[in-house]
């Protein structure tokens, strides 16, 4: 059975090619600063989005409709393994990601729903097993069902909290059993709507009292999995307390969980949050915290999460210019695409489109990001800018040899301060040319 119309395995073609089914800029092999471009970018696939979603929006039905359609149930989630099998494939990707309810239906009880879980994980683990795909992450779907209205682990309701739990320590077990490179948590309903009813300190609190037992149980089992937090500042709940990079690392120092997590970070959570995707990035990086990203784009003329696959070339650009710059790149991380064809792209071709566009915008970005560092291009720039730091007085500062009465003397007899242009339009300039040229 092919879900896909019977793609070949999607090649590399040069960026001259005006094949469709074709790689203009990803070739995987080719080695970058040492590495390939594979290893670079450890591509996933995104379960939800490409198997699961149909199109659906809050004001129409699905327009997606897969062969897989025809059946229901247990029958439809291994199909859809099947479906999945086939595009990684097709799109020469090595990893996929999942929530725990993408991938199987729930069932009247908790026993019923891990009965479906276990069957369609053992599934999956046989089509890796024949393929050599790899599960990159897989997480918990705590936020779809209705019992998490008010949230999972900052829920007020310690029922609630348990479900939860036990959904976590079963998400957990499947993550090794599949040997999965990382664990996701992204607090869908883990925020507020309005503080008028609800105890801030108390839910966070109790967010960082479900994280260490998440912890601690993987080191039981024995699941070494990379843990990461994925922020977002709102939607759907009005203020999320995984607002942002910053904001998370603060509460993973406050709660004594930095040593355990680092970040996923996704383009449009950031331009949600009033960040750039490299700022966030960068933030990270900055505390080596840089673990895995989520790649897609938002539009600037709307104001939520619309998850589209990645063509924009300067942020694919700065993305991997921060990937390249953080210590050991992506590490046991990747690029997942978090990303959903359009509702009017609902032919499963375009699943296959979709994906070569991101794959190749992150390419591109690669390879541009690389010859930016090769060349010190922004370095440079930002070396001259600080330069009055390199020595005299700047270096003084730098090695703290000053005091506020010190700098006082100096600031007294050290009339005019003279200052010298950032010229940021020709810095933007610059990587214009790199990123037509490179
Ligand atoms: C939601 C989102 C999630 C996480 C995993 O905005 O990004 O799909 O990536 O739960
Ligand atoms: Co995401």
């Amino acid at each position: 059975m092919s879900y896909f119309g019977n793609v070949d395995k999607i090649k590399y073609e040069g960026k001259l090619s005006t094949n469709p089914l074709a790689f203009k800029h990803y070739n995987p092999d080719q080695v970058i600063l040492g590495k390939t471009m594979r290893e670079h970018m450890r591509f996933a696939v995104a379960y939800w989005h490409s198997f699961t979603a149909n199109g659906s929006d809050p004001f129409g039905v699905g327009t997606a409709v897969r062969e897989y359609d025809k059946f229901t149930g247990m029958e439809l989630a291994k199909a859809r393994v099947e479906a999945c099998f086939e595009l990684l494939n097709i799109l020469d990707v090595d990893y996929f990601c999942f929530h725990d309810r993408d991938i199987a239906p729930e069932g009247a009880t908790l026993q019923e729903t891990n009965k479906n879980l276990d069957e369609i994980v053992a599934l999956i683990k046989e089509n890796m097993k024949k393929s050599g795909k790899k599960l990159l992450w897989n997480t918990a779907n705590m936020f779809s069902n209705p019992r998490f209205v008010h949230g999972a682990a900052t829920t007020s309701n310690a029922d609630v909290y348990a479900y939860a739990a036990a959904q976590v320590k079963k998400a957990l077990e499947h993550g090794k059993e599949l040997g999965a490179e990382n664990y996701v948590f992204w607090g869908g309903r883990e925020g507020y709507e309005s503080l008028l009813n609800t105890d801030m300190g108390f839910e966070l609190d109790n967010m960082a009292r479900f994280m260490h037992m998440a912890v601690d149980y993987a080191k039981e089992i024995g699941f070494d999995a990379q843990f990461l937090i994925e922020p977002k500042p709102k939607e759907p709940t009005k203020h999320q307390y995984d607002f942002d990079a910053a904001t998370t690392l603060s509460f993973l120092q406050k709660y004594d969980l930095d040593k355990h997590f680092k970040l996923n970070l996704e383009a449009n959570h950031a331009t949600l949050a009033g960040h750039t995707f490299e700022h966030e990035l960068r933030v990270a990086r900055l505390s080596d915290a840089l673990g895995s990203i989520d790649a897609n784009q938002g539009d600037m003329l709307l104001g939520w999460d619309t998850d589209e696959f990645p063509t924009d070339l300067y942020s694919s650009t700065l993305a991997m210019y921060e990937i390249l710059n953080n210590e050991g790149g992506i590490g046991r991380g990747g690029v997942n695409f978090d990303a959903k064809v359009r509702r009017q792209s609902f032919e499963p071709i375009d699943v296959v489109y979709s994906h070569i566009a991101g794959m190749d915008s992150f390419a591109r970005g690669l390879v541009v990001a690389a010859k930016l560092i090769e060349d010190g291009a922004l370095e440079n720039i930002i070396d001259t800018k600080y330069e009055s730091f390199k020595s005299g007085l700047g270096a003084d500062i730098v090695a703290g040899n000053v005091t506020l009465k010190s700098l006082e003397a100096y600031a007294l007899q050290n009339n005019p301060i003279v200052t010298k242009s950032g010229h940021l339009e020709l810095v933007r300039a610059i990587l214009n040319q790199y990123i037509m040229n490179a």
